[in-house]
């Protein structure tokens, strides 16, 4: 939008992210048309993972349309000097997506392992600072925004510390299949979580990549935490009874 930024996606930035888009719609409804294979009490994990992909999917409807950012002035490195006068697409719509998405990832994971609701809330509240450091950082221009990064990072560790360690040794007792769907989805959610800061790093931290690489990172990022996540965590929960995680 060479109107309000000089700096933004292209055509085909757009279609990649309406691409995007349609495979979450999609996934939304197969993950809501196998809820209603089981029992209304049963549902809680399709219902989770639905609502992530449909969310998912306006945020990718809202960015394909080309709305839901702001300009925020960057400066760029070329070759032997710098250029200045320039601005960045920042999609905060990306972060109202993950403050709503974020928390109902985490649930699918933490109900999965049987922890408590203090724990899971906690948890929770913990993710929200995460969230908001991010976005006040991308929306600051000068390097203030790096201290909100290292306030989010610090967030991110203790969230992951919570997964790989609290919730995979409390869902151990728990049984063999629920071990193993728990074991699978954190370890992909603990790999994709941390490439999410570098992305942010190389797009409305640092500025190094175009918002068209930016929409590929994040676009493939989200393709695997939401609906692969979902699919692996949907098809793992399919021969175990909530009642057992105390649901
Ligand atoms: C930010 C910047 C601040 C530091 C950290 C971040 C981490 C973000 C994460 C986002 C995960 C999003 C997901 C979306 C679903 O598709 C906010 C980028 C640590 C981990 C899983």
């Amino acid at each position: 939008n060479g109107a309000t930024a000089d700096i933004g996606i292209t055509t085909r930035g757009s279609d990649w992210y309406f691409t995007v888009c349609a495979i979450m719609t999609l996934s939304a409804f197969v993950f809501i048309g196998l809820g209603f294979r089981k029992h209304r009490r049963d549902r809680i994990f399709h219902y989770i993972t639905a609502a992530v992909v449909f969310v998912a999917a306006i945020a990718y409807f809202t960015m394909g349309s080309n709305l839901g950012f702001t300009p925020i002035a960057v400066e760029m490195q070329r070759s032997d000097h710098k250029v200045s006068g320039l601005y960045r697409e920042i999609f905060y719509v990306r972060y109202i997506d993950w403050f709503i998405t974020t928390p109902l990832l985490l649930m699918d994971l933490l109900l999965t392992a049987g922890m408590p609701w203090p724990t899971i809330l906690w948890v929770i509240l913990v993710d929200w600072i995460m969230i908001v450091t991010g976005l006040v950082g991308a929306l600051v221009q000068s390097s203030y925004k790096w201290g909100f990064y290292v306030f989010g990072c610090a967030a991110l560790a203790y969230i992951l510390y919570q997964l790989v360690w609290e919730a995979r040794r409390h869902s151990i007792p728990i049984g063999l299949d629920v071990k193993r769907v728990f074991f699978q989805c954190g370890t992909l959610t603990a790999v994709l979580w941390l490439l999410y800061p570098i992305a942010w790093g190389v797009c409305e931290g640092g500025n190094v990549i175009s918002p068209d690489s930016e929409a590929v990172f994040y676009g493939i990022l989200d393709l695997l935490a939401k609906p692969v996540f979902g699919a692996l965590l949907i098809w793992g929960h399919r021969n175990i009874d909530p009642a057992r995680l105390g649901l």
